[in-house]
């Protein structure tokens, strides 16, 4: 079973979350921001990765300290869950659309952590969340997964729609990156031997 579990707890954050990468998309995320369990729940719905996530976080101060963290751990969790990536695609792709919105993702599990991120909001808050955490919830995931993410705008004038778009590409790009291929049986997809 590809599965982890992470705990991470700081003076800002205390979090702990289970993956299995061969799940179903069940999810039960609880963050203390609604918002971003809503996108949450759509990463492991559309990844069907099964997403466990309980943060307690200094929301007295800001969301931001949640949200950053959160991708931390998870990008810890799928790292360890993915272990030597035997096997895996590696690689995944998505133009996803939701009404007005059009998000691309294009993803290498590499090993290297890269953000590419040309991903305007037309405003500054959906509702009393901060569209700028979008960003550092990518980085951060990015950076701890060793994901080479690259996350494009392509249409939307909808802040809600067009966050929902991006976490739903990327969900539908790690699928198909975890994704086992039977044609590679054991391999490592590299052919340095290692990612
Ligand atoms: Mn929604």
């Amino acid at each position: 079973m590809r599965t982890a579990t992470i705990t991470r707890k700081t003076h800002e954050t205390d979090i702990t979350v289970t993956i299995n990468l061969d799940g179903t998309g069940r999810y039960d995320c609880q963050t203390g921001v609604g918002f971003f369990d809503h996108m949450l729940d759509q990463l492991a719905r559309h990844s069907l990765i099964d997403i466990d996530l309980r943060a307690k976080g200094d929301l007295h101060i800001d969301d931001h300290h949640t949200v950053e963290d959160c991708g931390i751990a998870l990008g810890q969790a799928l790292a360890q869950a993915l272990g030597d990536k035997r096997g895996i695609r590696r690689y995944g792709a998505c133009n996803l659309p939701m009404d007005d919105a059009q998000v691309a993702c294009a993803l290498d599990l590499s090993g290297r952590p890269y953000l590419v991120w040309s991903l305007e909001f037309p405003t500054a808050k959906i509702g009393t969340f901060d569209t700028e955490l979008v960003r550092e919830f990518f980085q951060a995931l990015a950076t701890h997964g060793g994901i080479t993410l690259h996350i494009d705008k392509l249409h939307g004038f909808n802040s809600h729609h067009i966050a929902e778009a991006a976490f739903k590409a990327v969900a539908q790009a790690l699928r198909a990156a975890v994704e086992t291929d039977p044609r590679k049986s054991d391999a490592i997809p590299s052919t340095k031997g290692a990612l």
